[in-house]
């Protein structure tokens, strides 16, 4: 029984380690015509998927009041705008779009993605 319980447990932790390591972090979340964006420890959600010949509307709503957050940046759209904290800030994207396009801190420590639709 012991070692019963004890391969099933080694199984188990493997699997994690496998998870852990290999297994999709985060799944990108649509973002349809219009998607807010919680600033908050980071972006949430940190993917988001636009589609690739229309312009997508992103709302960025800042919660976290560290100094990091105060400005976000998407380097690849020329976008650098002031989050203040509790107020949304919309930016709007226009195609063509770039394949993958980077959402980060004016200080460049907290990142997130944007990927289009094939
Ligand atoms: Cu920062």
């Amino acid at each position: 029984m012991d070692r019963i319980i004890v391969t099933v447990s080694g199984i188990l932790l493997i699997a994690a380690i496998y998870r852990f390591f290999f297994g999709k972090r985060e799944t990108a979340t649509e973002a349809g015509n219009a998607l807010t964006v919680i600033v908050d420890g980071g972006y949430k959600p940190g993917i988001i998927r636009i589609s690739k010949d229309k312009p997508a509307r992103l709302t960025f709503l800042r919660r976290d009041p560290n100094p990091c957050l105060d400005e976000v940046v998407l380097p690849d759209y020329k976008i650098r705008e002031y989050l203040p904290v509790g107020k949304p800030v919309t930016v709007i994207l226009n195609p063509p779009h770039p394949v993958d396009a980077k959402i980060r801190c004016g200080m460049n420590m907290f990142h997130g993605k944007i990927i289009t639709d094939e």
